[in-house]
C-alpha cells in the first residue's frame, strides 16, 4: 500500500503522532546514545551474542517504497543467542542529502551520512512479523552507521540495480545470494542496546534496538546512487533525501553497553 506519510513539512515527523498516536509515545526511536551513560553490562557479551546467520538469504527482492529501498526475502535466516532466535524481515537505510546528517541515531552528538537498519522478528515469541511488529519484544533492529570511506561490496550488489527501483513503488530482484553478515561491521561485539520504537510509522513501541558502535563505510560515488532515487516529497525534484527522523529524548529508558 502507498504510504502518505513523508518526511516533508506537510506529513513529516512532527505531524505524524495526529494518526499514529504511538509516534507520541515515551519510548520512542531514534536517540542519542550517550556513551558516558551507557550501562556497562558485561553480560550482554557472556554469552556473546553472535551475529550468526546460518545461511545466505536466497530469492531477494529489492523495492522503492517511496520513503527508503527496501531488501526483503521469502527464505528464512536467523540469528540466535542462547534462549534468543530473531528471524531477518529486511533491511532499509536512511540517509541525508549531504555527508553531515542522515543517521537516525547519533553516537555523541555525532550524526553518520546514512544508518543500515536490518529488522528482524522474534520467533521464539511470535508467529509473524506482523505480529511482532506491534508488541514489545517483538522486534530486534541491528542499527549500523555508515561514514565515507572504502566502497562496499555487499551493498554494492544492491545499489547496483538502483536503476530499477529509481522510482516510487517500484520492485526488482537481486540475484545470487545476499550474506547478512556482510552488512554488519568489522567489530560486532561492541553496541549498545535500548527498548524503543519504529522510526516511521506506526511507531510502535516494539524494538529492542542493537546499534553498533563500529560504522561501516559506503564511498562518496555509492552515496550518490542512494540519493539518486526519487520519492514521493513535493520538492521539485523528487529526491528521496533525509529520510531521517529527529532524535528522541531517553528519558527514563536505560541504555546498556558492551563497550568498556
Ligand atoms: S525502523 O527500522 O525502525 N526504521 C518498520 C520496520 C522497521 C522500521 C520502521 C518500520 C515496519 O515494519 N513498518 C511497517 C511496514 N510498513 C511497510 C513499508 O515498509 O512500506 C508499513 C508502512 O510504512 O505504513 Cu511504508
Ligand atoms: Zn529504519
Amino acid at each position: 500500500q502507498k504510504c502518505l506519510w513523508g518526511y516533508d513539512n506537510d506529513n513529516g515527523p512532527h505531524t505524524w503522532c495526529r494518526q499514529y498516536p504511538k509516534a507520541a509515545g515515551a519510548f520512542q526511536s531514534p536517540i542519542n546514545i550517550d556513551p558516558a551513560s551507557a550501562i556497562y553490562a558485561a553480560r550482554l557479551n557472556n554469552p556473546p551474542l553472535h551475529f550468526n546467520y546460518q545461511q545466505a538469504l536466497t530469492g531477494c527482492s529489492l523495492c522503492n517504497n517511496g520513503h527508503s529501498f527496501q531488501v526483503s526475502t521469502e527464505s528464512d535466516t536467523a540469528w540466535r543467542a542462547a534462549h534468543l532466535r530473531y528471524q531477518f524481515a529486511q533491511f532499509h537505510m536512511h540517509w541525508g542529502s549531504g555527508n553531515g546528517w542522515g543517521s537516525e541515531h547519533a553516537l555523541d552528538g555525532k550524526v553518520f551520512p546514512a544508518e543500515l537498519h536490518l529488522v528482524h522478528w522474534n520467533s521464539k515469541k511470535f508467529t509473524s512479523s506482523q505480529e511482532a511488529a506491534a508488541i514489545k519484544d517483538g522486534l530486534a533492529v541491528l542499527g549500523v552507521f555508515v561514514e565515507v570511506g572504502l566502497a562496499h561490496p555487499a551493498l554494492e550488489r544492491v545499489l547496483s540495480r538502483f536503476e530499477a527501483i529509481r522510482q516510487p513503488d517500484s520492485k526488482t530482484s537481486i540475484s545470487g545470494g545476499i550474506n547478512l553478515a556482510d552488512f554488519l561491521p568489522s567489530n560486532t561485539t561492541e553496541f549498545f542496546t535500548y527498548e524503543g520504537s519504529l522510526t516511521t510509522p506506526p511507531c510502535f513501541e516494539s524494538v529492542q534496538w542493537i546499534v553498533f558502535r563500529k560504522p561501516i563505510t559506503m564511498s562518496q560515488e555509492q552515496l550518490d546512487r542512494l540519493r539518486s532515487l526519487k520519492g514521493r516529497s513535493q520538492s521539485s525534484d523528487q529526491q528521496l533525501v533525509n529520510n531521517y527522523r529527529h532524535l528522541i529524548p531517553l528519558g527514563s529508558r536505560k541504555l546498556y553497553t558492551t563497550c568498556k
